[in-house]
Formats: C-alpha cells, structure tokens, sequence
C-alpha cells in the first residue's frame, strides 16, 4: 500500500522560518477566480513598466489594487493612495484577494490580516526581480503573502546583508508564501524567467504581493 502522506487536494506546508512558510497549491482551487479578477483590474489601472530611481525600466510590469498602491520612479519609492498613470484611486480589493489573503495568513497563525495593499507583477520569459529589501512599508509586523500564478519562477531567497548567500525555490501555480517575522526584511528575487507556457495565462507569471502598507 502506498502511504500517502499528503492527498492531493491538501496543500503541504513548507516550513522556511518562524512565522514564514510556503503552502503548496493553497491557491489552486481559487487561481480561475483570482485571475478574472486581475484581467477586471487591469482595466482599470493596466499594467505598466515602472522605472528605478536609478533610471532603469523594470523588466516586471505591475500594478496595484487596494487603498495603497507601490509605484516607483525617478525620485524614489513609495506608496501612492492614486495611480499617477489615471490620477484616480487604485482599483478596490476584490473580495476574492482579500480572503485568499486573510486564509494564507491564518495558516501561520497571522489572525485578521487584512492587507491594504495589492501589488501585481506580471512577468514574461526574460523578465526577472534583482535581489532588494522590501522596506517601504510602515507596519514590519504584518506578514506579507504571496502567490504565484501561471508559469513558474526560481525565487531566492537571501539574508539580512546583500552579500549573504540566497536559498534558490521553485513557485509554481497556485503555491503561496506568508513572509512573516523576522524574514520580513530579507534580501529576495527573481531569477530571469524560463520559457514556458501555462493553460490559463500562457507565457505569463502573475504575482500577487499583499502586504499592510500604511
Ligand atoms: C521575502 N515580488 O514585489 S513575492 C516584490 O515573485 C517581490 O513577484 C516577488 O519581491 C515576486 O517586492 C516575490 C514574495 C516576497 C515578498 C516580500 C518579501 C518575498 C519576500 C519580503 C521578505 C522576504
Ligand atoms: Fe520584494
């Protein structure tokens, strides 16, 4: 007989740090909901290739919902309560990101986590995240989730000093990661992008980054 220690339709849990772990497939049965979603918002604030302080056009395009949105350009980083593309308030929290948010969360005993901030990256075969902190956001003790849809991407994962060696993962579709404690302010990417091909979103990675900005 075989022993199963996880069936099928159970997300497995993988333990990174306190407070930080990945949930294998947490958002599988939710991912076609999630996506219509993002194709509603990108109606309203589309997709965009942000530029660094230091001049460069990011290869990931993004976009935001939520009451704060994380922009960048030339002056610098940081929160927006508009889009400066529309000059209107980013799109609302869909109600189906809010609970996959919140759901992920409690897994790691994170209760009521209500993020007000959706950043979603849209990445292509090529396009990849140099290694960065993530410190613009106010509130340090929020975890941050994540989730991967469509193609799948090597994270990396560092530590607490750029010269420290990265952990390399896999996260494919549907995999979601709470950020919580300590690992917060970790140094992490995105190594370029394979070639692939998803059902759903073709050669396209989503990533949805929830996170209390304000
Ligand atoms: C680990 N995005 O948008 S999300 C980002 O896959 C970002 O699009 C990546 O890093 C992506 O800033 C990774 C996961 C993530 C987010 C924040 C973290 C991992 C993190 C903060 C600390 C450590
Ligand atoms: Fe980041």
């Amino acid at each position: 007989m075989t022993l199963e220690l996880f069936a099928s339709h159970e997300p497995r849990r993988q333990p990174l740090a306190p407070g930080a772990a990945i949930l294998r497939g947490f958002a599988t049965t939710r991912a076609d909901a999630l996506l219509d979603a993002v194709d509603a918002l990108v109606r309203h604030s589309p997709f965009r290739h942000l530029v660094t302080p230091g001049g460069h056009r990011m290869s990931v395009a993004m976009t935001n919902c939520g009451a704060w949105g994380w922009t960048s350009d030339t002056s610098g980083y940081r929160y927006r309560d508009e889009d400066p593309e529309t000059g209107r308030p980013w799109p609302a929290m869909p109600p189906v990101f809010a609970a996959l948010a919140r759901d992920a969360a409690a897994e790691l005993g994170f209760d009521d986590y209500a993020p007000d901030a959706c950043l979603v990256n849209r990445y292509v075969p090529g396009s990849k995240l140099s290694m960065h902190q993530d410190l613009d956001e106010a509130d340090a003790v929020a975890p941050i989730v994540s989730v991967s849809l469509g193609i799948g991407a090597t994270f990396l994962w560092g530590g607490a000093r750029r010269s420290d060696r990265a952990v390399a993962f896999d996260l494919s579709h549907g995999d979601v990661v709470v950020w919580g404690g300590a690992s917060r302010h970790r140094f992490h990417g995105v190594r370029p992008i394979a070639e692939a091909s998803h059902a759903r979103t073709g050669r396209v990675r989503i990533n949805l980054t929830f996170r209390r900005a304000r």
